[in-house]
């Protein structure tokens, strides 16, 4: 499975600017984003979203310490790689480090938020239907991106795995809503997409899960995701379906994965890590 160095790769989505919707982050230079360097002089600013207090998704500020983190409940309160710290108020410490903010931001979650990202690829086809290949004859994948409404950046169509769900169910119903619109289907049309999704989600390779540099992240609750590549080898399962944004979607298009690409969060990572994997398949 795909690995990213985190002691290589420092925070760069959720540090040193304003926090969406926020307070501007206090600035951690790159050689302090590790717990293990001293910081004196570090003042993060305390924020959360005051929605975050009474939402329904979020945990409750007072059942804060009796929580069981680095556990699974029917909340998942574990990292993936490895347990992380409490303080002495039982208040998880982002393990990848400092962010220059504590509390919960936008997050719902002490601790680990876990998402699921669905990345769905056919390969790129010439007009009389073979693969098309890059200029040093390489094929060209193609990923379907969601342009999220929150900040307008070009995503995975994933989402947060709400309690009691699981990875593989999130991973189908956020491709659905917001890559095909299921949510505001017909009924006959609502029948024809989850018969097409069941054959396309039926088979998947897991890619990645950790944790992601998403720009809520904070010293106190962060992103954690499951990835999953769902592929039409032959593009047939995709000539059925038509591609609609919505839900938290503003827009859906295929994407052809190149070093252009400049994706929300970590996603960039993730859908190179895709495209290799692909190619090594490809290859075999
Ligand atoms: C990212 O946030 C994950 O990789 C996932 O794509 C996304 C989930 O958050 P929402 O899309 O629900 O805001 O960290």
């Amino acid at each position: 499975m795909f690995r990213i160095n985190w002691n290589e790769k420092l925070h760069t989505k959720c540090r040193n600017n304003t926090y969406p919707g926020g307070p501007d982050r206090f600035t951690v230079p790159d050689e302090k984003v590790s717990l293990k360097v001293p910081y004196p002089d570090y003042k993060p600013v305390d924020y959360t979203e005051a929605k975050v207090f009474t939402a329904p998704w979020a945990d409750k500020i007072e059942t804060l310490p009796s929580i069981k983190f680095n556990a699974l409940d029917r909340i998942n309160r574990l990292n993936y790689d490895g347990d992380y710290d409490v303080d002495e108020k039982n208040t998880p410490i982002n393990p990848k480090g400092r962010t220059g903010i504590i509390g919960r931001g936008l997050l719902g979650r002490f601790g680990p938020n876990h998402a699921a990202d669905p990345v769905v690829t056919k390969w790129a086809r010439n007009e009389d239907g073979s693969i098309k290949l890059d200029n040093k004859g390489i094929p060209i994948l193609m990923f379907v991106a969601i342009k999220r409404k929150d900040n307008g950046q070009w995503a995975i169509p994933g989402g947060m795995v709400e309690a009691g769900d699981t990875v593989s169910l999130t991973l189908r119903k956020e491709f659905g809503e917001e890559a095909l619109n299921s949510l505001e289907a017909s009924p006959e049309e609502q029948i024809e997409i989850a018969s097409n999704l069941e054959k396309l989600f039926a088979t998947g390779d897991e890619i990645y899960r950790g944790y992601v540099d998403d720009y809520r992240n904070t010293d106190n609750a962060w992103m954690v995701t499951t990835v999953y590549n769902f592929h039409d080898e032959s593009g047939e399962i995709f000539n059925k379906f038509k591609l609609k944004a919505g839900d938290d979607a503003g827009d859906v298009s295929w994407k052809e994965i190149s070093q252009e690409l400049d994706l929300f969060a970590s996603h960039n990572d993730f859908v190179k890590a895709v495209y290799e994997f692909r190619l090594s398949k490809f290859y075999l």
